[in-house]
């Protein structure tokens, strides 16, 4: 029997690198040459190959997604997606978030990864407000998971206290 969305989406506090996915997906820059926060613990995680293979793919605009091997995570695969820097939310900030998550989880699917995890994307140095940053990335999952199975799951792993009581309270309120 298929598992009710509310079964398919979690919120936990946790160190994305940890975490046993088939992707996680790290909050990276046009560049995708590697920077602070969680894309700065990805790489650590992961060695210098995943630099290496970075280096290949030729940037990524804001908004979209690029796939990579995992390296030595514990997860297959790393999707990076570019966040939108937060302007105030006049320059396009909220579309541009729901095209990442958008944008991460059609890679999910042509890979055929079932289960992954999601940090706060543009929730720390791009200053994106974890509120609404929260309600974004929650609906637009909720909106792919109910169109496509075989994602079968996403994780929202939490770094800071406030980030997860976002994520949390915005996962309930879908409900
Ligand atoms: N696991 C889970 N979440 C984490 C971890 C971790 N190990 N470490 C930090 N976070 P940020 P952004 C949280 O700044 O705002 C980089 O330099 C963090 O607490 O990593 O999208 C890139 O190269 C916050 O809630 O990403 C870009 O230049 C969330 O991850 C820029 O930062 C995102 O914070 C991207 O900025």
């Amino acid at each position: 029997m298929t598992a009710s969305l509310r079964e398919r989406i979690f919120v936990v506090a946790a160190d994305i690198t940890k975490l046993p996915m088939d992707a996680i997906v790290n909050a990276a820059n046009n560049s995708l040459l590697g920077g602070g926060g969680v894309d700065g613990a990805i790489h650590r995680a992961a060695g210098p190959q995943l630099l290496e293979e970075c280096k290949t793919l030729g940037g990524c605009e804001t908004g979209g997604a690029r796939i990579t091997r995992g390296y030595r995570l514990p997860s297959k695969y790393v999707i990076h997606t570019v966040g939108p820097v937060w302007e105030g939310g006049i320059k396009g900030e909220p579309e541009l978030l729901a095209a990442c998550h958008r944008a991460s989880l059609a890679l999910a699917l042509e890979h055929r990864i079932r289960r992954l995890a999601f940090p706060a994307i543009s929730c720390g140095a791009y200053g994106y407000p974890a509120r609404h940053a929260a309600k974004i990335a929650l609906g637009e999952t909720a909106a792919f998971l109910t169109r496509h199975e075989q994602v079968e799951e996403v994780t929202f792993a939490c770094f800071e206290e406030e980030t997860f009581w976002a994520y949390e309270r915005a996962l309930n309120a879908l409900f």
